[in-house]
């Protein structure tokens, strides 16, 4: 059983598709282990995308993912992470695969309506990042 923490960013709360993503998790056979709506200042969104603290898109992405509400999750199964970004679809949605989140729902490479951890690494950073151990069942 792995974990893997999915977010459905501002963009995808103003399109109301929050209930459509959890749904094609749940249809793959995921489970939610841990959910929560909340808003992001621009700090806390830095700290969670550090990792791209040298990237050109750094200040815009950290100022998207700041200007509304978020929903995060703790989705888990068998391959959850590798099975969350087949759900999602390639982060350009021009490239994403058709039936997949971003294919169906996103408007352009940052504005790509979802997350979810890259790797077991990314993983064990981002979960802790949003929930305590007795937040996760
Ligand atoms: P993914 O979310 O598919 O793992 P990453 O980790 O390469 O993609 O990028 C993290 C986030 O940064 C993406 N979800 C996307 O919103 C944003 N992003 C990636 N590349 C670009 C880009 N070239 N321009 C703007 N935003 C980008």
């Amino acid at each position: 059983m792995e974990r893997t923490l999915s977010i459905v960013k501002p963009d995808g709360v103003k399109k109301n598709v929050i209930g459509e993503v959890i749904s094609r998790f749940e249809k793959k056979g995921l489970r939610i282990s841990a959910l929560k709506m909340l808003h992001l200042s621009k700090d806390e969104a830095r700290g969670f995308y550090i990792v791209h603290k040298e990237r050109p898109f750094y200040d815009s992405l950290t100022g998207f993912m700041s200007e509304g509400p978020i929903v995060v999750m703790v989705v888990s199964g068998d391959g959850a992470i590798s099975k969350v970004r087949e759900i999602m679809g390639a982060t350009n949605p021009k490239e994403a695969a058709p039936g997949t989140i971003r294919a169906d729902f996103a408007s352009d490479i940052e504005h790509n309506i979802v997350h979810g951890s890259d790797s077991v690494k990314s993983a064990e950073y981002e979960i802790p990042f949003f929930f305590s151990s007795i937040e996760i069942v």
